[in-house]
């Protein structure tokens, strides 16, 4: 069982989801976290990455580690998407085996589901159709992850396990204008467009996908919950069940960020999957549940882009 002393590596550490795991860790008096830049360790490394493990011996691992994207990035750099997060969760999860790591999560995306999987999406739903080709590379490379944690389960005994999140947003979020997901994109779109008076905002798109959205706190939370709670074969949804069409989240986000001018949609860009809301009654039973909605989550995360990007 992990304890506060209990040595504790939370690969991505630097990025949205692995920040606020280890800002969680360290407010709840874990008192050996491990942690190592890009620039120190490169997990598509093979090499470098086991003698990481070889030398540190970590107990405990969170992979929050992975190249990510918006659906734009994913549809663009699709080789990089596929091979360099088959790469992360490969060595991370094979040396993990070979030194012993007492538990592992290895975190995925609800990207992994069929394109028109049935709503709300169960796990049990994975590989029963396509999936949505803007964002394959990804998905593939995430499926792989969690297959690799239940074959180590099943031939060498190891005990690791994974999470599926729903779309993901909050503090320390990645805000490349191109890059990015819809939610820091739009936030620093509205914005910038507040700030110059620009009297109309893109929005790429339809407007009419749905998507659910967690906060990222929130998922460092039940990824805790987890690695005390859970201890099985299988993948377990992270959702809020809090779900908006893209039409309804761009005037959240011009409310919270005060823009008065027009929104636009970009209907030569792409939609990518109608739907994708997760259904996270598994880890509910567990005794797991969201706290923050997205409106007050959406009001943290601009205060959060202003105190870093506001000048
Ligand atoms: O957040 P997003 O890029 O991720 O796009 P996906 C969500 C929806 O928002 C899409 C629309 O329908 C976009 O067309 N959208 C509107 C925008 N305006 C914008 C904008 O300015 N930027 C962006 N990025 N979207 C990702 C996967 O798909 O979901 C990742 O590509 C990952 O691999 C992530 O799985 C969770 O939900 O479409």
């Amino acid at each position: 069982m992990i304890n506060k002393d209990s040595k504790i590596y939370v690969a991505g550490h630097t990025g949205m989801v692995g920040s606020a795991i280890f800002r969680k860790l360290t407010n709840e008096g874990y008192r050996n976290i491990l942690t190592a830049t890009h620039k120190e360790l490169d997990l598509t490394n093979q090499k470098a990455t086991f003698d990481f493990f070889e030398k540190e011996k970590p107990e405990f691992v969170f992979v929050a580690a992975a190249k990510v994207g918006g659906i734009l990035a994913n549809n663009t750099y699709k080789a990089q998407f596929l091979y360099e997060n088959l790469m992360i969760a490969s060595n991370v999860i094979h040396a993990s085996y070979l030194h012993n790591v007492k538990k592992l999560l290895f975190l995925g995306s609800s990207c992994i589901y069929p394109k028109f999987a049935p709503q709300p999406i169960k796990e049990e739903y994975l590989l029963t159709g396509e999936l949505e080709a803007t964002n394959e590379g990804y998905a593939i490379a995430k499926i792989a992850g969690l297959k690799l944690c239940d074959t180590y389960r099943f031939q060498y005994g190891c005990n690791f396990i994974s999470a599926m999140p729903t779309n993901l947003y909050g503090i320390n979020d990645n805000y490349h204008p191109e890059h990015s997901h819809v939610i820091p994109a739009l936030i620093r779109r509205f914005h910038e467009a507040k700030i110059k008076n620009i009297p109309e905002v893109i929005v790429w798109g339809s407007g009419t996908p749905k998507r659910e959205f967690l906060f990222a706190d929130d998922l460092a939370e039940a990824c805790i919950f987890l690695m005390h709670h859970y201890n099985d074969y299988g993948w377990i949804n992270v959702g809020s069940g809090e779900e908006v069409t893209i039409k309804e989240l761009a005037t959240l986000i011009q409310n919270v960020v005060g823009y008065k001018g027009n929104v636009v949609f970009d209907n030569t860009k792409p939609d990518g999957t109608p739907r994708k809301l997760v259904d996270s009654t598994k880890l509910n039973s567990l005794g797991w549940k969201h706290k923050i909605p997205l409106k007050e989550g959406l009001h943290i995360t601009y205060q959060d882009f202003l105190k870093k990007y506001g000048s």
